[in-house]
């Protein structure tokens, strides 16, 4: 009969198992947290070693991938697959591709994406997969033979039964549509092995904006257990891409004022609100043009700062950019300038310790549950490719919605501390964990 380690002895042994993979240390630190003190209460669980188990990836695939830029140049890069449990559902999970990417960045977000995808009651596992390819910059051609060359050698861990790839950072429309053509080319087969597809060949409606609508949905009950609407909160967002966009565009249709936006140069402030017409300038900039946020100040004439948009005061905030984006100190003016609720649109945006000052002091939403719609569509799209049907966008926005307010419910139950407010964050760790635990139970020491 085992005990069970402290959080300190537990994650002694995680580091040393994982020398220098600090996002990876930290993402585990604060699942652990509040898994091992449910672990220690309930026997059923404590002897099968789960957490353990749980934080070594079944497998990790890093490979070469070999390309010709436009100057004919022959470019490497390191791309990696992270297979991290298929104990629910076949592996699932996006691509990055960013200069910063890491064996310790796609590890985290793995690792974050078996709770993700288990509280959302659908039968995915969690993985996640990248480049430190920089797209920035490259022309649409490099993209295109970058993502076939990537699929190249990809194509063999992956399927629709296997492991089901799709979008993150600087993986969207374009390039998912690239990697599933090679996907295509090599197999001679058309299933739903990606998902984020374009809506003419397999995608589903409703996938493009379902990580940002998410997000509001689930803030819209948060604040709804608080008493409290959406309509008339002004809003902070941080990022400018496919997260942050959708995010404002679900937030003017219900009502709120989304005043910021960002990307990696800075942040616009329109205090006067991004409207509908000013978001659609925005899409054709981001989407179309590929251009710089910094535009929007001078096209509409508000300002544009080096920068995070944490000090701008606003009532509910949504980081969607990046993981880390978000320190104490900026967590403490978000709390001072009367920010009452937090959704995270991206993985990990919060350092720990503005996550610690969040969680104790305003409605603070983990990415695991709020940003959980993006992947609950591309479930979604899975099924309706497996049944060759589609749905139309009321019947998936539906799902959607009641998926949110799912994820809230088991976030409710699981979170309950005793306290003014509920633990979301102990909610989704422990809400996510138990199906996990169960089906790793059942199918035996594997
Ligand atoms: P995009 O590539 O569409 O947009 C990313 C945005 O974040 C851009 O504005 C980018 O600015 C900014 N950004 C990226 N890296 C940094 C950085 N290091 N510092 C500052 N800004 C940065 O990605 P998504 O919108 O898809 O993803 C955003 C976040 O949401 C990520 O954390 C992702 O993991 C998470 N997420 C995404 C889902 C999806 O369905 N797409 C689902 C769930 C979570 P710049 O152009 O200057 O780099
Ligand atoms: O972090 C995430 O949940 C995603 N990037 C979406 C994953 C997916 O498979 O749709």
């Amino acid at each position: 009969m085992e005990s069970c380690p402290t959080l300190r002895q537990f994650m002694a042994g995680l580091r040393k198992r994982n020398p220098g993979q600090k996002e990876f240390h930290q993402a585990v630190q604060e699942v652990a947290a509040d898994l091992l003190p449910f672990l220690a209460d309930h026997a059923r669980y404590r002897d099968q070693c789960l957490l353990e188990r749980l934080t070594e990836p079944d497998r990790v695939i890093s490979f070469r991938v070999s390309w010709t830029d436009d100057a004919g140049n022959v470019r490497a890069n390191r791309a990696w697959r992270v297979q991290f449990s298929n104990a629910i559902g076949p592996y699932k999970g996006g691509m990055r591709f960013h200069s910063s990417v890491t064996e310790s960045i796609l590890k985290f977000l793995g690792f974050e994406q078996i709770f993700k995808n288990s509280l959302t009651g659908l039968p995915m596992g969690g993985a996640k997969g990248g480049s430190n390819f920089n797209p920035k910059g490259k022309s649409p051609a490099e993209v295109m033979r970058f993502c076939q060359a990537l699929m190249t050698e990809l194509h063999h861990y992956i399927g629709p039964d296997t492991d089901v790839p799709a979008g993150d950072i600087g993986v969207g429309a374009r390039e998912v549509g690239y990697l599933f053509g090679q996907y295509k080319r090599l197999t001679h087969t058309f299933t739903g092995a990606i998902t984020g597809k374009g809506v003419d060949f397999g995608g589903s409606v409703g996938r493009t904006e379902a990580t940002g609508y998410g997000a509001v949905y689930f803030m819209r009950e948060m604040l709804k257990s608080a008493g409290q609407g959406l309509e008339g909160k002004t809003a902070i967002i941080s990022g400018s891409g496919n997260v942050a966009i959708y995010c404002a565009e679900k937030l003017i249709q219900l009502g709120a004022k989304p005043i910021t936006l960002s990307d990696s140069s800075g942040f616009i402030h329109d205090p006067d609100g991004i409207d509908l017409e000013k978001l659609a300038w925005i899409k054709d900039l981001k989407e179309v043009r590929r251009g710089r946020i910094s535009e929007y100040a001078d096209h509409f004439k508000c300002t544009f700062s080096p920068g995070r948009p944490w000090q701008v005061p606003a009532q509910i905030a949504f980081p969607s950019a990046t993981q880390n984006e978000l320190n104490a100190d900026e967590a403490r003016a978000l709390i001072d300038n009367g920010c009452i609720a937090l959704a995270e649109g991206a993985n990990m945006p919060c350092e720990a310790d503005a996550q610690h000052l969040l969680r104790s002091n305003i409605l603070y939403a983990p990415g695991k549950a709020s940003n959980a719609g993006g992947v609950a569509v591309s479930g979604l799209e899975q099924t309706q490719n497996a049944q060759r049907i589609y749905w139309a966008l009321p019947e998936v926005d539906d799902k959607l919605q009641t998926i949110m307010h799912t994820i809230h419910q088991k976030c409710l139950t699981y979170g309950q501390n005793g306290g003014p407010r509920p633990d979301y964050v102990k909610g989704a760790n422990i809400g996510g964990f138990i199906k996990v635990a169960n089906a790793l139970e059942a199918c035996g020491v594997v």
